[in-house]
């Protein structure tokens, strides 16, 4: 299918309940889904919880849980956060479920059956904390001397007998593939990254485990549970498997992931695709991190920010702008809720939302909530009637390679400028002085707000739908309807603050 759009976030672990950087990621793809939808596409969004491996078997023992009970449990508050969050996904897939655990042991067997994965054993080091088998280069040491991972935590020596998964054999074929699909991973700093590290050499991959149970079994060797990343990421295929409409989706469009996870996106995942015969993913974006006070946002640093909290106190539009805005995606940015205040009173209440709202009053209180015509039109308002229009292609090219920062920046630029004309017009003085110019200036007003808002859908998607229905139009307008206008004669409704100021 042609105009289809697949679009996945990681499947997050449950060993903790959510934070914002899980609601970063999501409300980024439902950004991205949303967009690509009022461009006309046919949508498939998924998300969902990553249940298996040591990680995950450990928390569970910590709260004294079966871990079936314990996934059971954490992954609720995952759900639970898609609601909050409001998102668009089409599915929630749970590796625990039978439809994942039966497509990966058929995985296995076609792997198995192409001589790519045999019997061997594991020595070496390994992470728990990003369920990583760790190159010796890629250590580091504590003041007691003990052997750190990439994530900072202690490293657990391994010496197990595993199946191995023959990644150095696809080395050159990934090599070649990076060759020619230069926009398969993103940002270009990353894509270098992947090619550097794979043209250095590329050694087997250990795929089960013995030491501990919480897994998918191997076909065939129950003692072994498959390695929880081939079980991971193969999710964004099974979601799709049991249902022969969902099938035309697969190769995804994009996996928006953090860069912590590109190495097994970007090596791992094609390399088992191609190992698979299956299509290989049109685009990986590796996005940065979160900081608090530098350091990452993370479950075990103890440094996290509850994304629940967040949005009960400031709304769900405000906290997506927010992420949104203030970093480009892409790099990493520092979280304070100091900035968060500034930023909404400054962009959403004085920007906006003190647009929408003086001009709808306006329009209520000189015209009795009427559009009328236009008929004394100057260059300063054919700029406006046709600013969107001229800036949308600006807009829809950063739109479509992620650089939402940029793309929200396009917009208040206009929003900025839409002020500045109700302050040099004055509508009040004209509302004495000249009233067919006052309905001209309204006019071009209320048509600039309907075209902002077509613009900000995917950004500030309840806002939209509120300011849509103020203007007495359907609550979603694709971004074809840019050339429309609101129609003369028509009656808007009542305009009410669509965001408040925040008390700092
Ligand atoms: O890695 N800033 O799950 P996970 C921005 N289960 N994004 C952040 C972040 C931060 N500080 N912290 C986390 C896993 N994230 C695997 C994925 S996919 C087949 C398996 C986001 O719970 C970011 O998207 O550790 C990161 O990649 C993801 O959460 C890691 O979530």
């Amino acid at each position: 299918m042609k105009n289809k759009y697949y679009i996945t976030t990681p499947i997050y672990y449950v060993n903790d309940k959510p934070h914002l950087g899980h609601a970063y990621t999501s409300l980024v793809a439902d950004t991205v889904a949303r967009f690509k939808k009022l461009s006309g596409k046919k949508i498939f969004f998924i998300t969902g919880t990553d249940e298996h491996g040591q990680k995950v078997q450990e928390a569970a023992k910590r709260k004294n849980m079966p871990p079936k009970s314990f996934v059971d449990k954490v992954s609720k508050e995952f759900i639970n956060l898609t609601k909050v969050l409001k998102l668009t996904n089409n599915d929630f897939i749970r590796t625990s479920e039978e439809r994942h655990k039966n497509y990966v042991r058929k995985i296995w067997e076609l792997l198995f059956s192409n001589g790519d994965i045999y019997l061997g054993s594991y020595k070496g080091w390994y992470s728990v904390r990003d369920e990583s088998f760790v190159a010796e280069n890629e250590i580091t040491k504590n003041e007691n001397n003990e052997k750190l991972g990439p994530s900072g935590d202690v490293l657990k020596w391994l010496e197990e007998p595993s199946y191995f998964f023959k990644l150095s054999k696809w080395q050159d074929k990934l090599m070649e593939y990076y060759e020619n699909n230069p926009d398969f991973i993103k940002p270009i700093s990353r894509y270098n990254e992947v090619k550097s590290f794979v043209r250095g050499g590329l050694q087997d991959l250990s795929i089960s485990r013995t030491s501990f149970t919480w897994g998918i079994s191997v076909p065939g060797s129950s003692d072994h549970v498959i390695y929880v990343w081939l079980d991971a990421l193969f999710n964004y295929i099974s979601a799709l498997d049991t249902n022969e409409k969902f099938k035309i989706f697969w190769p995804a469009d994009a996996h928006i992931v953090g860069k912590d996870i590109l190495k097994f996106h970007a090596i791992f995942w094609p390399a088992f695709l191609m190992s698979a015969n299956l299509k290989i993913p049109n685009n990986i974006f590796a996005h940065g991190w979160w900081t608090i006070n530098g350091e990452k946002m993370s479950k075990s640093l103890g440094n996290v920010i509850d994304p629940i909290y967040l949005i009960d106190k400031y709304g769900n539009d405000q906290i997506r702008y927010f992420l949104l805005r203030e970093i480009s995606f892409g790099d990493d940015g520092n979280f304070s809720e100091k900035a968060l205040v500034k930023r909404l009173n400054s962009d959403l209440t004085n920007d906006l939302g003190n647009l929408v709202q003086r001009v709808l009053s306006m329009i209520i209180k000189y015209n009795n909530g009427e559009i009328l015509q236009r008929d004394e039109i100057d260059n300063e308002d054919l700029e406006l009637l046709n600013i969107v229009e001229n800036k949308f292609r600006e807009y829809n090219s950063l739109m479509e390679t992620f650089q939402f920062s940029q793309a929200i920046i396009i917009i208040w630029s206009i929003i900025r400028k839409a002020n500045a004309y109700v302050d040099k017009k004055a509508p009040w003085n004209l509302f004495k002085e000249n009233k067919n110019k006052l309905s001209t200036v309204l006019n071009v007003l209320v048509n600039l707000i309907y075209k902002i808002n077509i613009l900000i859908q995917p950004i500030l998607p309840i806002a939209a739908k509120k300011i849509f229905l103020q203007l007495n139009v359907q609550e979603e307008q694709k971004f074809s309807y840019i050339n429309n206008e609101i129609k003369v004669g028509m009656k808007i409704n009542k305009p009410e603050g669509v965001f408040p100021r925040i008390i700092e």
